[in-house]
Parts: structure tokens; C-alpha cells; sequence
């Protein structure tokens, strides 16, 4: 799975890139992530990828020559055809099941945006699909693009390694509720003791007793998760 980002603050992302589990797919070639500087396609002395807007109002606008030429560069850079999204808080909520439908794509650029977003002329020529992942305002796509990185490559196999698959995990496909308690070491803090079944050895009653905790957590805190019976694979 390769990402392209495209942004105006490339130096954002190396912290997160050498973060463990992303770092190791890396290094296995399981993901590859380029980053791309918009500034590399600024036009004229001052390089400016930014200007007033028409109508007037606050803030700059991000101009449409540098993203739609970058765009255009970046494209035939990867083997594969890449699906181009941009994070923006107009687009469509990141859900578990929008991010199974991303990691279905072999190439993924990601549009960063800043200030007050871009021209509205970037995503009438490139049309990209829009993506949110959440309803707060962010200072910037690039945060949004880590979210989406982050969860994306969960779904690359072999980037988990074997101990555990995104399957089981909350708000995947094949599960729906949210996770049980987890304990380890110390048995008693501050008299705070581990659930004692969990001590039993009783595997069978282990697993009946953490699918209690997951449902009755999930009605507890996130009874719209148990009452969502829409098809996994809507498309
Ligand atoms: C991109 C600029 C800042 C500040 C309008 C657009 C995503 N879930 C999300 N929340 N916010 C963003 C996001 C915010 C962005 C940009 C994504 C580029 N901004 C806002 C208020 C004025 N701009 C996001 N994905």
C-alpha cells in the first residue's frame, strides 16, 4: 500500500512515520509513504501557494495551479493508478467501514489542506473524494491524513503480525461492540483487585464472561453501535 501526501508542512510527518508499527511496515515494505512538499510547485519569485479571497473575507485561500500541477506530477510517480482524497471537514465521516473500503485501493494520495481550504476549482478538475474524520474543526488536513494512515494500514496484511487481527477489532466488519476490560500485574492494587474469573484458567468462561463486558459496555456508552443494522458491504 503506497500514501502520497500532499501538504505544506512536510515536517509533520516524520515523527509519526517512525512510530513502531508503522515503521516496521515500512522497513517490511508492507507500506511505502512518500511526502510531498506543495510549496515544490509554487509559481513566481515568492513561491506563494496561497492568496487573499474573492468576495473578501478572513484567512487565505490555497491557489488551484500548484495543487492541480502537483497532483498531476505525483500521479505517474507511483506504479499504480492512485485514488485521490482530500481531508476536509465537508467530506465524508472516516468510519470503520469507509476505511475498509480505502485499504481496497493499492495507491492513496492525500490532499492536505490549511487556512481556509482551497480554491473550490481543485476539486472541480481533480474531483477527489472528501473525507472528515470528525466533526471538531482541525487546523489542518495533515493530523486528518494521520488518522487516516493510521487506521488504513491496520487493514494491510501482515502489518499486524499474527498475534492479532483487524477483524476483532471494535467497529470492524465482524464486530460491533466495544472491547472488554483489560488487566495485567499487579493481582491487587490499592485494593483494586483483577476480576477473579480472569484468574480461573476456565477459558470457556473467560470468553462468555469478556462478550458480557463488550455488551453491556457498548449499550451502556454506545447503544447506536448494537442498534446500526445497516449491510457491512454498502457501497
Ligand atoms: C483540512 C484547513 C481549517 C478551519 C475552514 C477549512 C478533516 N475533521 C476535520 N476537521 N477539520 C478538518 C480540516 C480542517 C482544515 C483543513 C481539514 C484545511 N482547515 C479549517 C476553519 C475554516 N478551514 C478535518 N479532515
Amino acid at each position: 500500500m503506497r500514501f502520497d501526501v500532499v501538504t505544506l508542512f512536510p515536517e509533520m510527518f516524520p515523527g509519526y512515520l517512525s512510530q513502531s508499527l508503522l515503521n516496521k511496515a515500512i522497513e517490511d515494505r508492507l507500506v511505502q509513504v512518500v511526502v510531498h512538499d506543495l510549496r515544490d510547485w509554487a509559481q513566481g519569485k515568492h513561491k506563494s501557494v496561497d492568496d487573499r479571497p474573492f468576495g473578501g473575507g478572513p484567512g487565505m485561500v490555497i491557489k488551484v495551479e500548484p495543487v492541480v500541477e502537483g497532483i498531476e506530477a505525483i500521479q505517474p510517480q507511483g506504479a499504480e493508478e492512485a485514488h485521490l482524497v482530500l481531508l476536509s471537514p465537508q467530506g465524508e465521516r472516516l468510519t470503520q467501514r469507509v476505511v475498509e473500503r480505502l485499504a481496497g485501493h493499492k495507491r492513496l494520495i492525500l490532499l492536505c489542506g490549511r487556512y481556509e481550504g482551497f480554491d473550490e476549482r481543485v476539486k472541480d478538475i481533480l474531483q477527489p473524494e472528501e473525507i472528515s474524520v470528525g466533526d471538531y474543526v482541525l487546523n489542518g488536513g495533515e493530523v486528518a491524513a494521520m488518522v487516516l494512515i493510521d487506521t488504513v494500514i491496520r487493514l494491510v496484511p501482515g502489518v499486524l503480525g499474527d498475534e492479532r487481527s483487524a477483524e476483532e477489532d471494535s467497529f470492524s466488519r465482524s464486530n460491533r461492540l466495544l472491547e472488554f476490560a483489560q488487566y495485567t500485574r499487579p493481582r491487587d492494587y490499592r485494593g483494586h483487585e483483577v476480576p477473579p474469573v480472569l484468574l480461573s484458567g476456565n477459558h470457556e468462561e473467560i470468553a462468555r464472561w469478556r462478550r458480557q463486558q463488550s455488551i453491556d459496555k457498548t449499550a451502556a456508552r454506545r447503544a447506536d453501535l448494537l442498534a446500526d443494522e445497516s449491510p457491512d458491504d454498502e457501497t
